[in-house]
């Protein structure tokens, strides 16, 4: 009975003792405890990545206090839940993270320095959880963070890969993937909860049944696998919330097939069901180029059938009735990747719960939101009919009767366009017929959100225009955001200590607005003195770990000038290496007196290439035959280095970002939906030197042009640039420096030549060649600036004191009220 469990409950909080304490003592207990009982090591032997394993578990403990009060809280008072589906989420670490998430980074830092252990040493023993490919996935980390923190009740769900995005390793200047299996030596910060799994079905056939006089379609899967939850606490900073990231794993379903077990061949039937787990084994390494795969298309329907059975079950367990649905629930999806859940809801609505088809429509059209981050409509995704309806047939036949109603709509209010509604169908006609999946989210979904202005501005005019001009009011955009949790207090701790002293107080970690003090102060001698040895610190951290890995020495004096994310030819790493060769060019011809004068350089390229991306594969190649080349030039020496940092993840954003003085954003204009590398470096005081794309355009507002080097053709310039074709303006540098690679200079002669057709003879579709002049010029400048200390030192303040906008927390906020109707539900301490 209920008294009987409340007895129960009260008994076994008796022998708690509260909750645990966070004093040296109690977490050095804490450690030597779980050294002993759940690394299973003897406390009188173990290694520094045992005594990380146990301090994780010491930290895990603390999380899942807060985890469980806020899910005891949120289901108390049952506020309208925000749940975020994403196939991808970029964590990074989690240890740094969560002790000051939590606020309790100093006292395990003195309870381990008393036990003759260093908490950054054990930090550093924790391997990046990589569940993803770039912007996209870390957007979705950050915004966790920014939910939990601001106390919103939302629950993110993704898919548990076993591989996380490849590792890179360089070998002769080539870039080679290996395997990241990631959960090797376990992984602490996962809750394994086996009790938690729904049965995903999958192939099979429709048929129809009549229940009540009325008709209903049951699906009839040919396959069942087994979805486990993985639960990932994500601490609130200054808050006791703590939400709930849920990853599902594929297992083989409980359910079996009894003919092959009768048929005598045991082992084959056991293999054949250990294969359900492939659904979950890996994360495509594309972050562009779509290409319709049956496996790709399972893990998204996977994910989303498993989490569409968990937020319903939740919701049936305090509810008899769907009438609320609309008031409890906002489902936004990332990108199209889970737009599948629309269908899924629509499926169990209709088919499951029998509401009929309008109600259920309406309920659909309610709850489901959906942001792009996409520019081009070539990298929009489509999936072959065939392959869907052979995977999902009842899902196939619901797209279709959406369709057909979204057509009779648009005959009624346009009349006979039909190219018209051939554009806007969700089903595209052709050699390969297919499903757009855009199409069907934003007839789907109340909220079509950018992630720029000028994404915006792109999707009204060009990508979506058609159903711009039919539901206007559906499309916004919210500017990305970054969490300053993890790229200021995490990542750089020395300038969050100066920030901190000037502003005097600590309150700008939760309220970023107050980084605009800091404006104030920019001129301060004794800021600028405090602001330079912070940068100083940062780059000897940067440099050593340069030697580390490359043997390179490289001096301090110089400008470190990064250029950090996927490799892509729309980012124009080229156009950077290109100028480098000018750079190396310009200094062998120079006289004694001029090198003088010449500001030395530390250039940093890293970033991983899509494996099936020829020419992304070429530019990194070409990175490294130009730094062999200028790095072992004695005549060269310090004035210029070329560093490519392999296996460019998370963590080693945490260390490089600090550690710039220069950072590079120069997407061609109209291809980068927003960027966020470039917020991070803002944050950190690094200068920008960037292309008027994405969100640059906005930092330009809060910052101002003078405090950045802009570069390039804008937006509106571009496509008459492209017609112009073979006869656009080109500087005779750009046709030298592209002739040096053609020309073997570098070694690599007929590797390098496809490379250099990509930007020669009337094909440069990027533009370097039209936007070089402008990039040189805007080295220049950067040059001329770093001169001056002062000046150059006022600029990165200001950077910092400016990039309040391009927190995350205001992303969020933006989201919480113009789409997803949330409010903050706050656990009380
Ligand atoms: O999303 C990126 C955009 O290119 C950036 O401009 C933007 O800042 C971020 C966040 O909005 N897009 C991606 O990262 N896309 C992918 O990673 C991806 C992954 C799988 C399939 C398709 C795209």
């Amino acid at each position: 009975s209920l008294g009987d469990h409340r007895a129960k409950a009260e008994k076994m909080f008796g022998l708690m003792d509260g909750f645990l304490k966070n004093d040296p003592v109690s977490l050095q207990k804490d450690i030597v405890y779980h050294v002993e009982y759940t690394v299973a090591r003897s406390r009188f032997s173990f290694d520094d990545f045992e005594a990380y394993q146990a301090l994780s578990h010491s930290v895990r403990d603390r999380l899942i206090e807060r985890w469980h009060d806020t899910h005891q809280y949120f289901k108390k008072k049952d506020p309208k839940r925000l749940y975020f589906l994403s196939l991808e989420f970029l964590m990074g670490c989690s240890l740094s993270n969560s002790v000051i998430n939590l606020g309790i980074r100093d006292q395990y830092v003195d309870a381990l320095g008393q036990l003759g252990f260093e908490f950054e040493v054990l930090a550093e023993q924790e391997g990046d959880a990589a569940l993803g490919n770039g912007g996209l996935a870390r957007l979705s980390a950050c915004q966790m963070d920014s939910l939990a923190t601001l106390d919103f009740p939302a629950w993110g769900y993704g898919l548990r890969y076993q591989y996380g995005l490849f590792r890179q390793i360089i070998v002769d200047g080539f870039q080679h993937e290996q395997p990241d299996y990631w959960l090797n030596f376990g992984n602490p910060w996962e809750i394994e909860r086996v009790q938690v799994s729904y049965a995903v079905k999958f192939y099979g056939t429709v048929e129809e049944e009549v229940s009540n006089g009325s008709n209903y379609k049951v699906w009839i899967p040919g396959e069942t696998v087994e979805a486990v939850a993985y639960d990932n606490p994500i601490p609130g900073y200054g808050t006791r919330n703590a939400i709930n990231l849920r990853l599902w794993a594929a297992k083989p379903s409980g359910q079996y097939d009894l003919e092959s077990y009768n048929t005598g061949d045991y082992i084959n039937a056991v293999v054949n069901r250990q294969k359900a787990e492939i659904i979950s084994n890996v994360l495509y390494p594309d972050d562009r180029s779509y290409q319709g795969k049956e496996l790709r298309l399972k893990q998204q329907y996977f994910f989303v059938s498993a989490s569409i059975q968990d937020i319903i079950r939740r919701f049936k367990d305090v509810h008899d009735n769907f009438d609320e649905f609309t008031e409890k629930i906002a489902l936004q999806i990332n990108d199209t990747h889970p737009s599948l859940a629309i269908i899924e809801v629509m499926r169990v609505l209709f088919d499951e719960e029998h509401l009929g088809w309008d109600k259920a429509w309406d309920i659909v059209c309610k709850i489901f939101s959906f942001t792009t981050h996409t520019v081009q409509p070539e990298g929009l995704e489509k999936i072959p009919v065939d392959l869907m309806g052979s995977l999902l047939p009842r899902h196939l036949q619901i797209i279709y009767d959406i369709n057909y109603k979204f057509m009779e709509e648009l005959k009624k209010k346009f009349g006979q366009d039909y190219s018209r509604h051939a554009r806007m169908s969700i089903v595209e006609e052709g050699a390969v017929k297919s499903i757009r999946m855009a199409n069907l989210s934003i007839v789907c979904c109340h909220k079509v959100n950018g992630v720029s202005r000028v994404h915006f501005e792109l999707l009204k005019t060009r990508v979506f225009k058609d159903f711009y001009d039919l539901w206007p009011l559906k499309f916004q955009y919210k500017t990305n955001g970054v969490t300053q949790r993890r790229w200021i207090v995490v990542s750089n701790p020395s300038l969050c200590a100066v920030i901190s002293k000037w502003l005097g107080t600590e309150a700008w970690v939760r309220n970023i607005d107050l980084l605009a003090g800091l404006r104030d102060y920019a001129s301060d001698a004794d800021l600028q003195q405090e602001w330079r040895m912070v940068k100083k610190i940062n780059k000897m951290r940067l440099a050593e770990y340069i030697e580390t890995l490359s043997g390179v020495k490289v001096s301090l004096d110089a400008m470190f000038d990064v250029q950090i994310k996927r490799i892509h030819e729309y980012k124009r790493q080229l156009l950077n290496v290109l100028g480098i060769i000018h750079r190396y060019d310009c200094i062998k011809s120079m006289n004694e007196s001029d090198r003088r004068k010449v500001v030395p350089r530390v250039c940093i390229i890293g970033g991983k290439a899509a494996p099936g991306y020829e020419i992304a594969k070429k530019i990194i190649k070409l990175c490294h035959a130009v730094a062999e080349k200028v790095n072992n030039d004695p005549g060269v020496g310090d004035l210029l280095k070329l560093i490519f940092i392999p296996d460019y993840n998370v963590s080693v954003a945490e260390l490089v970002i600090p550690g710039s003085d220069l950072s590079q954003h120069v997407s061609t204009a109209g291809h980068e939906a927003s960027g966020t590398g470039s917020m991070k470096f803002l944050m950190n005081g690094c200068l920008l030197l960037a292309t008027a794309d994405g969100s640059t355009v906005e930092i330009i507002e809060e910052i101002g042009a003078d405090n950045m080097f802009l570069l390039g053709a804008r937006v509106s310039e571009v496509p008459a640039l492209r017609d112009q074709g073979a006869s656009v303006r080109v500087p005779l540098q750009f046709v030298r420096v592209v002739r040096m690679v053609r020309d073997g200079y570098f070694g690599f002669k007929d590797y390098f030549e496809s490379l250099c057709d990509t930007v020669e003879n009337g094909k440069d579709f990027y533009l370097l060649g039209a936007d070089f002049a402008s990039y040189l010029e805007a080295q220049a400048a950067a040059d001329l600036a770093f001169v001056n200390q002062e000046k150059w030192t006022r600029m990165s303040i200001l950077s910092t004191s400016g990039s309040g906008r391009f927190s995350s927390d205001r992303t969020i906020e933006e989201y919480a009220e113009q789409t997803w109707g949330i409010e903050p539900c706050k656990c009380p301490f």
